[in-house]
């Protein structure tokens, strides 16, 4: 056995300080991964405590997540500061203390987590495991169980495999030979058939009509590609939503969803399948209304409701724009941001303000989770650079990689 064994020696004797007298809050921010990762030292208090409670201080609102929660009986619940006196100690997994405003002021005993090691460092807890290196606290915790000799029950294993696979997007974004493996063991108690469903939970029931919507409003245009209008929508998130379910239409070379989004801006997202830059016409047509751009099979456009001219109808503009405009030369685009300072800076700034492409891709990945509270790495944004050479990449094997390791959250 590895370096970890000292910290599961260190977890064994944490473990003994427990107390029947006590009662326990797992304070998360909820995604996948924390999730998992409090079911699991939930599990591992288990009978050694008065009574444990998993928080979160976050709202979950993207299907997958709340299917994860459903289908796994996940015990979270909201968290109340004002009951905060109720409990006697306090846990963080998948966090720290300095990532949320809901966290910072209390006093935690444990804190097991990936993300970056926090300036300062933190005072006061029994137990401390902090390793950026690892792809997710959920393979952090699997070392814990087999250390300590607990099986996972199937639906513990299966929402441990369900946080790792996130965090790694199934390993195309991250992870090494500890989530790996941990992955692996996980793997022999888990639900597959249930982890299956959960994947697949990509939309809210109240997200239907405006697939109707879409079919109804949906029309050719040129090159293969085809367009549809939602009109008023609550968030982008929702035309992205749209978006990439016509991806998975063969032959559909290009697909863009557009509607209006707080009353007074037109947003359109364009999805394609790498046969023409997107990212290239999407500037091409909405530049001179607004801001527009992104990457080879994703791009994304927004201006103001008042571009469009009088008397003529938003979804007829976004046509007529999508059918008559020819690309722009390449020079004449735009720089996109490739660093990951930028883009974490960029994250921090108002959505008008972004460049497109990288506001599309914040706006994806910001559903339920933490991209606020951490520098995104420059690797997150992996999509290939829309000003890099033109690849002749339907072959590349990394087709859909992009695309997927954009809708699953981290
Ligand atoms: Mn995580």
């Amino acid at each position: 056995m590895s370096a970890t064994s000292p910290l599961v020696a260190a977890m064994r004797q944490w473990r003994h300080t427990l107390s029947k007298e006590e009662r326990w809050c797992i304070l998360i921010v909820a995604d996948p991964d924390a999730l998992a990762a409090a079911m699991a030292l939930k599990r591992i208090m288990q009978h050694r405590v008065k009574a444990v409670d998993i928080m979160r201080v976050n709202e979950v609102t993207r299907p997958d997540n709340l299917a994860m929660i459903r289908y796994l009986h996940i015990p979270v619940k909201a968290w109340q500061p004002e009951k905060a006196a109720s409990y006697d100690r306090f846990a963080v997994v998948d966090s720290q203390p300095h990532h949320h405003v809901s966290l910072k002021d209390i006093p935690f005993s444990l804190v097991i987590d990936h993300h970056p090691l926090p300036p300062e460092p933190y005072e006061g807890a029994q137990l401390y495991d902090v390793r950026p290196d690892v792809g997710a606290t959920c393979s952090m915790m699997t070392r814990y169980l087999q250390g300590l000799r607990i099986t996972p029950a199937p639906l513990l294993a299966t929402a441990m495999l369900y946080g790792i696979r996130t965090d790694t997007a199934a390993f195309e974004r991250s992870g090494g030979e500890d989530d790996f493996r941990a992955y692996q063991w996980l793997s022999r108690y888990a639900d597959t058939a249930i982890l299956r469903r959960i994947l697949r939970s990509e939309y809210l029931r109240e997200w239907l009509p405006l697939f109707s919507r879409a079919f109804r409003s949906l029309v050719d245009c040129r090159g293969a590609g085809a367009q549809a209008w939602l009109n008023d929508v609550s968030s982008s998130d929702l035309l992205v939503a749209v978006a990439d379910f016509f991806t998975r239409v063969h032959g559909l070379r290009w697909i863009a969803v557009s509607g209006i989004v707080a009353k007074n801006t037109v947003v359109v997202i364009f999805r394609g399948d790498g046969s023409r830059d997107i990212g290239r016409m999407a500037d091409a047509c909405f530049y001179d209304v607004g801001s527009a751009g992104g990457h080879r099979r994703l791009a994304r456009a927004e201006f103001p409701l008042s571009a469009v001219p009088e008397g003529m109808k938003p979804q007829e503009f976004v046509l007529r724009r999508l059918q008559t405009r020819k690309l722009r030369a390449i020079t004449a685009r735009p720089a996109t941001p490739e660093s990951g300072t930028e883009a974490a800076a960029a994250e921090k700034t108002a959505p008008a303000a972004l460049p497109a492409a990288t506001a599309d891709a914040v706006a994806e990945k910001a559903a339920d989770s933490k991209t606020t509270r951490k520098a995104a790495p420059a690797r997150r944004l992996r999509e290939r650079p829309r000003r890099s050479t033109p690849a002749p990449d339907s072959h590349g094997g990394r087709s859909s990689a992009d695309e997927e390791s954009e809708r699953e959250n981290d």
